[in-house]
């Protein structure tokens, strides 16, 4: 297959759908730039030092690893001379990051889990970096954090890198999902997978197992049939899968179909799930529903919840679609 590198496919994109602006092409280049070195830190493991915590906690107060600093700082140089945003927000930063009076400004907000599924670094399981790009409201002058808070429907790109055994970009901006392996020879990203669409039937669930006794009774159901197998309403057995990093599942759901589960449980009854809203749940929803697949809370679409606070959680249904709209409607039943 002839190669088609990662800036060919924006050029090419933007000249048939008109849907990525020189700014935008420039900040899918900028951030790709960026997740390439972050894997390059993250494969150097215990040789580069960078394993371990940082001795920091973030906003979320989660003991930080010196790569989750890296990767945030990486992301951030990267992105903050180029002209392209007018503010940024991670996940390591408890507010939002205006681009530095000494360079110009552009007309869209950058938000990033610089790297997630962190508690697997040092023990060489696969993590990555997800993304999502919003456009600055008209008319702002300086960025607030009320900018930030806009519907997943408004997300113009979002895509996430994986640092595994290959480092893979997945990446939406409205026109169906494309893949980009790295070649490290070469330092280019290179088309591989080219309009993904997840399998609308599966036999892989991926939940966290541990938590079955906090789970609320449509959550229980759900799974309880599906450890019922065959001889229970599902009349077939199904297998399951927890990574522990929402990237590395969300890649296989998207290769191999499956739904991903992160609910509300009753361990802590105010809080709505472990997941964050802004720059894992809409990013990882709309390049699920742009693969044909769903992405819900339990209750509703992810992209329609309208977001009241910048690091606020949310639960996470997502991946197949048969699979996604049959647990929601056990909450809704
Ligand atoms: P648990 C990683 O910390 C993360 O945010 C997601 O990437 C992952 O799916 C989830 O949390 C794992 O959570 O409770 O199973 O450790």
């Amino acid at each position: 297959m002839k190669r088609i590198s990662l800036t060919q496919y924006l050029v090419e994109e933007q000249r048939m759908n008109n849907s990525i602006p020189a700014e935008l092409r420039l900040l899918i280049e900028v951030v790709a730039r960026a997740c390439k070195t972050i894997s390059h830190a993250v494969s150097k493991g215990a040789l580069g030092e960078v394993l371990g915590s940082a001795g920091s906690e973030n906003v979320q107060g989660e003991v930080q690893k010196k790569l989750d600093v890296l990767s945030n700082e990486m992301l951030l140089e990267a992105n903050e001379w180029g002209g392209h945003l007018a503010a940024m927000a991670s996940e390591e930063m408890e507010t939002i990051h205006p681009i530095p009076h000494r360079y110009p400004k552009g007309e869209y907000l950058l938000l990033f889990d610089p790297l997630d599924g962190s508690s697997n670094i040092d023990v060489n399981v696969s993590i990555g970096t997800i993304f999502s790009v919003l456009k600055a409201p008209e008319g702002m002058s300086t960025p607030s954090e009320q900018d930030f808070l806009q519907c997943g429907t408004k997300q113009v790109a979002a895509g996430y890198a994986v640092y595994g055994p290959q480092t893979v970009l997945v990446l939406t901006t409205g026109n169906g999902v494309n893949c980009f392996t790295l070649d490290r020879e070469m330092g280019s990203w290179v088309l591989t997978q080219r309009d993904m669409k997840i399998p609308a039937e599966t036999k892989e669930y991926a939940i966290n197992a541990s938590n079955a006794r906090h789970w609320y009774p449509p959550v229980k159901r759900y799974v309880d049939e599906l450890l019922a197998g065959k001889t229970g309403p599902r009349g077939k057995d199904f297998n399951t899968r927890w990574i522990a990093s929402m990237v590395a599942d969300v890649h296989r759901i998207l290769n191999r179909g499956g739904i991903f589960m992160y609910p509300a449980d009753a361990r802590e009854p105010d809080k709505p799930g472990k997941l964050r809203l802004m720059y894992e749940a809409n990013p990882m929803a709309f390049i699920v529903e742009q693969a044909g697949g769903a992405a819900t809370n339990g209750k509703q679409r992810i992209l329609d919840i309208q977001p009241q606070k910048l690091h606020e959680r949310v639960a996470v249904f997502l991946g197949s679609r048969s699979e996604v709209e049959r647990v929601t409607s056990y909450h809704n039943a």
